[in-house]
């Protein structure tokens, strides 16, 4: 049977493929998460991929993992910089928890450039474009095996 991991979206990940191609690339965010459905079926692993614009939302949504999953990967978004609240879930759950960004955060402006969940994390992929998520399946299941 396939381990489930899931993978978390926050704010703005919506308007992916629609918006700011430069920087995020054109795909769509259904288009990643078919990317990663994909990827996880290779690898083994049922991926629930998700995404809110709203915090308690994606704490609600690791609480949920660290009961029914082995591993989160989690874009953030601009919560990434902000939120001790995800600080918090993520180290309340007993799972690993990697951080993804498409961009190159440390490339781009300095608000950017702290993360508040990268302690609480395993550890963080990003600047690949969309496949810094199919990275983050690789590592997951590298480290759950
Ligand atoms: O590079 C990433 O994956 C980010 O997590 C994306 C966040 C940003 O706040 C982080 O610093 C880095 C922003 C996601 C917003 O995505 C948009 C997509 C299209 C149009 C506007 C925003």
């Amino acid at each position: 049977m396939s381990k489930t991991v899931f993978v978390l979206n926050g704010p703005n990940l919506n308007m992916l493929g629609k918006r700011e191609p430069g920087i995020y690339g054109g795909k769509t965010l259904k288009d990643i998460e078919n990317d990663c459905v994909a990827m996880g079926r290779d690898l083994g692993l049922a991926v629930d991929f998700r995404q809110s614009n709203h915090e308690g939302v994606l704490v609600d949504w690791l609480h949920e993992a660290g009961e029914n999953a082995v591993g989160v990967a989690i874009n953030a978004g601009a919560y990434t910089h902000t939120s001790l609240a995800l600080h918090d879930a993520i180290r309340a759950i007993p799972i690993p928890v990697i951080e993804v960004h498409i961009s190159n955060v440390h490339a781009r402006e300095a608000f950017r450039h702290h993360s508040m969940i990268a302690p609480a994390c395993k550890g963080v992929i990003c600047g690949f474009g969309p496949t810094s998520y199919v990275l983050a399946l690789h590592a997951l299941k590298s480290i759950t095996d």
